[in-house]
């Protein structure tokens, strides 16, 4: 008897909040029982009123916690409820509630453990504006986490999302801000299958400013670390690997050239500058292949410790 349980991180949102859970369809398609969550994360409007008074249940965060909190709150709240699928979705109102039937279709039929729903891949449709920055932003962070997870993606920013509790299991996130590429490459690792369902989208939110992406390059400063760190952990060999092998590719070639002209012509006195280079970038690249043994290792361990973590909570869910 599958439950979905959708919900929606709040901040500052008691304008929209009440429409967005009212449109909310009773009937989903594979799914019995329904429940509303709303996480209200230190909002001073009523958000949390509101939600109430729209059926929804309120898990609030006396002080704004974040967004990366939130998520966490709002998957822990709804494994609590007994959910099979978790959905969740923006307050704002720039997804629409009654699209969650096509988005957990995949996963009600099997053929998924995880949906994102995706603005800007074949079928999508964006509607209004989106700023240029953040269109680009999209489009980097895709080819990045793509390239990253071995799959190819149109959208990995997107916060209307639909996951299994098994897929939920899987996720820790420490930062209390960027939650959502890093949970996604969580899911590639462990091989949860992941799809992308194409889905109407405004670009803005109709009422007010976007309450995560007010300045864009504190934005980058804030999320880049985190994300960095996701995508190191996701193939350190590679992270790690592919620099030392420019740095020795480059020290070869240039030392190559000083030793191929030392043979023809017996000097290496204006080269000095070229062999201290080639020297050190060989010691450099020597360096960086010792990282990525060691980050290779304790990426392998984190993989290890994330199973048994996972195995801990599924047991406890019995
Ligand atoms: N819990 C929580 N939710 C937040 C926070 N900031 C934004 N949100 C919610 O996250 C969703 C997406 O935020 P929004 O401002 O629309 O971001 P944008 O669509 O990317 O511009 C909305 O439901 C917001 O209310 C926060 O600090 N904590
Ligand atoms: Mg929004």
């Amino acid at each position: 008897m599958p439950t979905l349980a959708v919900y929606l991180p709040a901040f500052n949102e008691a304008e929209t909040i009440g429409a967005v859970l009212d449109a909310i369809p009773a009937a989903i398609p594979g799914i019995t029982t329904l429940k509303k969550i709303v996480v209200d994360d230190g909002s001073t409007d009523g958000t949390a009123e509101v939600a109430r008074a729209h059926g929804a249940q309120v898990v609030r965060h006396a002080r704004n916690r974040g967004t990366g909190r939130a998520f966490m709150s709002g998957v822990q709240a709804a494994l609590d409820e007994g959910a099979d699928v978790i959905v969740s979705m923006d307050a704002d109102g720039q997804f629409a509630s009654a699209d969650i039937a096509t988005l957990v279709a995949p996963i009600v039929k099997g053929d998924a453990d995880v949906a994102l729903c995706t603005r800007f891949g074949p079928g999508s449709q964006l509607t209004g504006r989106m700023p240029a920055v953040k269109r680009f932003g999209n489009w980097m962070l895709c080819r990045i986490i793509s390239a990253t997870a071995g799959q190819r993606f149109t959208d990995v920013s997107c916060g209307f999302r639909a996951f299994t509790s098994d897929a939920a299991l899987h996720v820790d996130i420490h930062s209390d801000f960027e939650y959502i590429h890093e949970s996604l490459l969580t899911w590639r690792r462990h091989g949860q299958r992941v799809v992308e369902v194409p889905l109407a989208v405004r670009a803005e939110r109709a009422i007010g400013e976007s309450r995560i992406l007010t300045n864009v390059a504190a934005y980058t400063l804030r999320a880049a670390p985190v994300l960095i760190g996701a995508i190191r952990d996701y193939n350190p060999l590679t992270f790690f690997g592919s620099v030392a092998l420019l740095a020795f590719v480059t020290s070869m070639a240039i030392g190559g050239g000083v030793f191929v002209h030392w043979l023809r012509t017996g000097e290496t006195i204006p080269y000095t500058q070229f062999i201290t280079v080639a020297v050190g970038g060989t010691l450099l690249a020597v360096m960086l292949g010792a990282v990525a043994l060691l980050a290779d290792l304790i990426a392998r361990l984190k993989f290890q410790v994330e199973e048994l973590l996972y195995n801990a909570r599924r047991s406890r869910r019995g």
